[in-house]
């Protein structure tokens, strides 16, 4: 395998990047097969091989270049301090590294960290948070259910990653400072084989291409004429409308890409200036 000169990409084998790092690969075009039972899986349309591994592995991988390249959150990527060279961010995998403090405490400022204990699962992350803000406290490092540290008195607070909030609310505890914002990331091994680097250029001009359209979708209505332009003018968005001729002599269709967010607040005005069979689709590939 090692010789084959596929490009070498590292994933997470189980868990909450899974998944949408396979869309990512799908979307880019590449047919991978089944991969729940299986370390190494080969792309069968593209010289890529995708290794399958835990997510805290995945740093030293491409550090090491077990992996040419991989996809990996930022949060495990600065606590492994490995050496690897980011990409780019991927735009899933969104979560936030905070201070958790009980429901009936006070944090008024970073200070009152002073002299605490805080349990964490990123020792260095923290450790370079409270020295930026010059405060000294105790890590208390734990591996796995942080959250419920200060129910058992080992620390006074946690640093844990948190995404929607529910997990600190059920262990009785509450947000207070951020620490680090984080989203997968592509890294590369600083010492990519020259042949390899069309592979991944190419594989990076298609992820660009997905998530510029991920981004976006597509508008058609049909439109009378004398409300062409006024719609014209309602339609935010990536160039000019394309304004199309319809076999009723009064209307015209009317095509845009607009901006994924855009299509709730312009509804309204686009249906009250005469519009008429809206419809949004999404769009697969989009090279700008
Ligand atoms: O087995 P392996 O080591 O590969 O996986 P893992 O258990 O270490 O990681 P996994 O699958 O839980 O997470 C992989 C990556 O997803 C993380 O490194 C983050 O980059 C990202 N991510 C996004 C999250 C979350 N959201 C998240 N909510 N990782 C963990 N959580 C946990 C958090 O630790 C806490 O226990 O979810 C809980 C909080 O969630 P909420 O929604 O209740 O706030
Ligand atoms: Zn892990």
């Amino acid at each position: 395998m090692k010789f084959n000169g596929n490009l070498k990409l590292a994933i997470q084998k189980n868990g909450r990047l899974t998944e949408k790092s396979i869309n990512l690969l799908r979307a880019c075009g590449l047919d991978i097969e089944n991969y729940s039972e299986r370390l190494v899986v080969s792309a069968r349309n593209y010289k890529l091989d995708v290794l399958f591994v835990r997510d805290d592995d995945i740093p030293e991988y491409v550090q090491d270049g077990v992996a040419d390249i991989g996809f990996i959150g930022e949060n495990v990527l600065f606590e492994k301090k490995k050496n690897a060279f980011v990409e780019k961010k991927l735009g899933f995998g969104k979560c936030r590294l905070l201070i958790g403090i009980p429901e009936d405490k006070e944090l008024a400022s970073v200070k009152e960290l002073n002299n605490k204990k805080i349990a964490t699962s990123y020792p260095n992350i923290l450790g370079e948070f409270l020295e930026t803000n010059s405060v000294q406290a105790q890590i208390i490092q734990i591996s796995g259910s942080v959250e419920i540290a200060p129910s058992l008195g080992m620390a006074d607070y946690i640093c844990d990653i948190v995404s929607t909030g529910n997990t600190l609310k059920l262990n009785k505890l509450k947000k207070s400072f951020s620490v680090f914002e984080s989203e997968a990331v592509m890294i590369r091994t600083e010492n990519l084989e020259v042949e390899k680097k069309p592979l991944l250029e190419e594989l990076m001009g298609r992820i660009d291409s997905v998530m510029n359209a991920r981004k976006s979708n597509y508008l058609m209505m049909n439109v009378p004429n004398a409300a062409v332009e006024r719609i014209s003018e309602i339609i935010p968005g990536v160039g000019s409308p394309t304004i199309l001729p319809l076999a009723d002599k009064n209307m015209h269709a009317v095509h845009a890409v607009i901006p994924e967010e855009t299509f709730w607040q312009i509804k309204t005005d686009l249906v009250a200036a005469g519009a008429s069979g809206i419809l949004l689709l999404p769009i697969n590939n989009m090279i700008l």
